[in-house]
């Protein structure tokens, strides 16, 4: 099969690829342009990106998407392209909007015009939970974002919907909760830590401030979450899936499991600074995938342990490198 990813760039375009690869598919991405032509998370592996097919494209430009239907005439479509850091959305509200709302919209046409019979995957997120009224949450929890990003996301999750209802187009929804990896970007708070610690561990940084350290995520690990994406568009019919692990863990816990991976006393280089504060947060998350584990036959597979010290090893061996 012919797929196109926007946002192959990022974590999850690399592991997404590097599997649809192994999966026999020929893999098509949509890239910005930039001065340095860089792949982000694909720099990697240089041996992946001589394996994938880019076109320069950029979501919030519908003529490059119109363009790119076209010339590749896709059979999935898995759209991840976001401005995707919450920090970052209160301090560019108008550029999230414009990518996570405008971007899909643009996606979605460009889709329905040249590509209908395909499949169309859409990158939701648990941020659309923020403000919680559940333990658990699953598919009927009540949505109340509590960032733009998180507004964004809810848009562009029914903006999906409606296309779905209204012109009868294979478009599904997958409501991650926070998934991470050794190609995480390193703004997010798992790999700021991870890096941090083995930095410290060879006397290459000496201390790491963080936000909110009592705020509490259900982390994954990146390479299951996209199994399930693949996994949603190969089902019968379009719908909407949590895709959690059921566990839920503040970020203190990470650090010390982090720290504890590497021998490293966490209290004697961590510290907290008010810069790194949200001016809304979102407290607590824990999914419940019951419906992807009954419908798809999903299931993670790497425990928190196993991810936190699979991502601090592999930051320890790159710096050592
Ligand atoms: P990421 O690492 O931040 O990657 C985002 C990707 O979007 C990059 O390839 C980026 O390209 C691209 N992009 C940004 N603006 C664009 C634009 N205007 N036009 C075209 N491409 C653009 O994100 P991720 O962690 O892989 O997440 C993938 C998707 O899942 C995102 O939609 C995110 O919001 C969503 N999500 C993520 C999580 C998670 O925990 N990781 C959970 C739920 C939902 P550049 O390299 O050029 O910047
Ligand atoms: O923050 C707290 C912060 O930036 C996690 C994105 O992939 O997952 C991600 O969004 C928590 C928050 O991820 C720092 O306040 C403390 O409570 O790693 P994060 P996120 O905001 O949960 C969702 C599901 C997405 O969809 C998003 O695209 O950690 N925290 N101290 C910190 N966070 C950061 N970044 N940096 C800190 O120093």
């Amino acid at each position: 099969m012919k797929i196109l990813i926007s946002g192959i760039t990022g974590q999850d375009g690399y592991h997404l690829s590097k599997m649809l690869l192994d999966e026999g598919h020929s893999v098509h991405g949509i890239v910005r342009r930039n001065s340095q032509k860089t792949y982000g998370a694909l720099e990697y592996d240089r041996e992946l990106i001589n394996k994938l097919e880019f076109y320069y494209g950029d979501v919030t430009d519908k003529s490059s998407l119109d363009l790119i239907f076209k010339t590749v005439k896709p059979d999935m479509v898995f759209h991840l392209a976001a401005q995707s850091f919450v920090q970052e959305s209160w301090s560019n509200p108008e550029v999230t909007y414009d990518v996570n709302i405008k971007g899909t919209l643009n996606m979605l046409n460009s889709f329905r015009e040249y590509t209908p019979e395909a499949r169309f995957y859409n990158a939701c997120s648990s941020e659309v939970y923020g403000k919680v009224s559940d333990d658990i949450q699953n598919e009927e929890s009540r949505m109340w974002p509590r960032s733009p990003y998180g507004i964004s996301k809810l848009a562009a999750m029914w903006t999906c919907i409606n296309y779905r209802e209204s012109y009868n187009l294979f478009v599904s929804n997958g409501i991650l909760f926070n998934h991470e990896s050794p190609f995480r970007g390193v703004e997010f708070v798992t790999r700021k830590i991870s890096l941090a610690a083995a930095r410290i561990k060879l006397g290459l940084q000496d201390e790491l401030k963080l936000g909110n350290m009592d705020a509490m995520r259900d982390w994954g690990y990146a390479g299951d979450y996209v199994r399930a994406m693949y996994m949603m568009l190969q089902a019968n019919e379009p719908d909407d899936f949590v895709v959690a692990t059921g566990e839920s863990h503040s970020v203190q816990d990470f650090v010390e499991a982090a720290f504890g991976y590497l021998d490293l006393d966490y209290k004697q280089y961590v510290s907290t600074d008010p810069k790194y504060l949200r001016p809304a947060e979102v407290q607590y998350l824990r999914g419940d995938a019951s419906k992807a584990k009954e419908k798809l036959g999903w299931k993670p597979s790497i425990t928190f342990k196993g991810l936190v010290e699979l991502m601090v090893k592999t930051d320890l061996e790159r710096l050592s490198d």
